[in-house]
């Protein structure tokens, strides 16, 4: 267990749908906090780098298509063991498939459009990172609420 940092996409239909502040909050609300974000449009070119291993296979084109469909929120999450929770918290890629209570499995129904992305494990997650923000949009700053989530160092044995 560990503190680490991981990414995570918005997708189209999230934002289309006005999921964005439902979503992010959850995050929020476990205490996580949000290191980096911004709303940008994923072109064909940065969507071949991202999903680059996906380049070529059956739903490539329709994934391509979803993706680059509208804007998309990208964020940078920081907290214990940020990758498999945030990961956890996402649910399986099918959200028909994902556990209720998963984003993919409150929000969706049919692939490609599941909602949201977060990185697989922490390699990807600094791939992913690197890939969507310069290393000057992740901001360094305190969060105030984490004594009362994460170590409780104000409170005595
Ligand atoms: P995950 O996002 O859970 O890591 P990946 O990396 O296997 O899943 O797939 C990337 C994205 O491609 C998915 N989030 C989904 O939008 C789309 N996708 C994956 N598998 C399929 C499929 N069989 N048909 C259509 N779209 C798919």
């Amino acid at each position: 267990m560990r503190i680490d940092r991981t990414f995570i996409m918005l997708k189209p239909d999230a934002i289309q749908r006005g999921l964005a502040g439902e979503i992010l909050s959850r995050f929020e609300k476990r205490g996580m906090k949000i290191v980096a974000m911004k709303l940008i449009r994923v072109t064909e070119e940065l969507a071949e780098v991202h999903y680059a291993e996906h380049v070529g296979k059956k739903f490539y084109a329709k994934l391509l298509s979803y993706i680059t469909s509208g804007p998309v929120i990208v964020a940078v999450i920081e907290g214990l063991d940020a990758v498999q929770q945030v990961r956890k918290m996402a649910g399986s890629t099918l959200p028909t498939e994902a556990d209720v209570g998963t984003i993919r499995a409150d929000y969706g129904q049919e692939l490609p459009m599941n909602v949201i992305h977060a990185s697989d494990s922490t390699s990807t997650a600094a791939r992913e990172i690197e890939i969507y923000f310069k290393p000057e949009e992740l901001i360094d700053y305190e969060l105030d609420l984490k004594d009362w989530v994460l170590s409780f160092q104000h409170l005595k044995d």
